[in-house]
């Protein structure tokens, strides 16, 4: 009610604890597992007190759960957007409240820039031009068409948006390579083995398999070797995240390249709250640091992954 007592805060009864809301997109994967736990871990260990809800990856849900925060008068609200568009409504409801608002991992379609103060995360269309750079290299100096299924992630999302987009310019200069199927898996592991399956039935000869995550990627080896051909070898699978599991099947010779997307966004993000609330500048778009990992690498890196 703006008359500045303590009670109108939600900052705490002490009033110098920071409050953040986080919106999470659900719990479709290995990777969003890591995601949420480092958010969690992060704020605990910053002093902040966070106020945590998933969505079930439905954007309706995750608009529900970011005006509950703007009721709450927490001090930051930050989300990860299920999909690309569909958010100036809630967040100019967040403007008018004067609550600063941080993307976190997946950013928005949105030209007003002035909805949030900051988008912390990786680049998914490097990391699909990182993928295609992998099978440029694997067919270099051959002349034979080469046979692409994709797995997409979640329809309308800024990581299958530009995963797909990034991995068809990485591809473009060569005609031999050629996706032949293209459908979305939803980031999960069942939805990526269903549609694999629908993949196999329909294509006799796919000779890659390019995957937007490893939970797609994962499910989808189980339709190949049910099928009785061998992933990795039979059919060549690029994936993208880097969880343990894919970093076990690059040792087992099912997955041949994994390009790493980086969730361990936790302390990054508590930095960004509390320079927010102390009113210092944030810039804009901040990146996350990740690399490439091949068959050759994943038995010495997979003791050190932390997720
Ligand atoms: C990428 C993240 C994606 C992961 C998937 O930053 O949004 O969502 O690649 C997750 O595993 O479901």
């Amino acid at each position: 009610c703006g008359d500045g007592t303590q009670d109108d805060e939600a900052g705490g009864a002490a009033g110098d604890t920071i409050v953040l809301g986080f919106a999470q997109v659900g719990a479709e994967s290995g990777w969003r597992t890591a995601n949420t736990k480092s958010i969690q871990d992060s704020a605990k260990a910053a002093g902040i007190d966070l106020k945590f809800s998933d969505a079930q990856q439905k954007q309706e849900n995750q608009i529900k759960n970011i005006r509950s925060y703007i009721t709450q008068k927490v001090d930051v609200i930050a989300f990860s957007p299920v999909v690309e568009s569909g958010w100036e409504p809630v967040l100019r409801e967040a403007k008018e409240a004067g609550i600063p608002v941080v993307l976190t991992d997946r950013a928005i379609d949105s030209p007003d820039t002035s909805l949030y103060v900051t988008f912390l995360g990786s680049d998914f269309i490097e990391e699909g031009k990182r993928a295609a750079n992998w099978l440029v290299q694997e067919y270099q100096g051959k002349n034979e068409t080469v046979n692409i299924v994709e797995l997409q992630g979640t329809t309308g999302s800024a990581p299958a948006i530009d995963r797909k987009e990034g991995f068809a310019q990485g591809i473009a200069a060569n005609p031999n390579f050629k996706i032949i199927a293209s459908q979305t898996g939803e980031f999960t592991r069942a939805k990526g083995k269903e549609v694999m399956q629908a993949f196999l039935q329909s294509n006799p000869d796919i000779d890659v398999l390019y995957a937007h995550n490893d939970d797609m990627a994962l499910g989808a080896i189980q339709a190949i070797e049910e099928a009785g051909k061998k992933p990795g070898v039979d059919i060549k699978i690029i994936s993208i995240d880097g969880v343990k599991d894919a970093f076990q099947a690059m040792v087992d010779g099912k997955i041949n390249v994994v390009v790493e997307c980086n969730p361990l966004l936790g302390p990054q993000l508590m930095d960004v709250v509390k320079k927010v609330v102390a009113g210092e500048t944030v810039e804009k778009r901040i990146l996350t640091e990740e690399g490439v990992f091949t068959q050759d690498q994943a038995a010495a890196a997979l003791p050190n992954r932390q997720y």
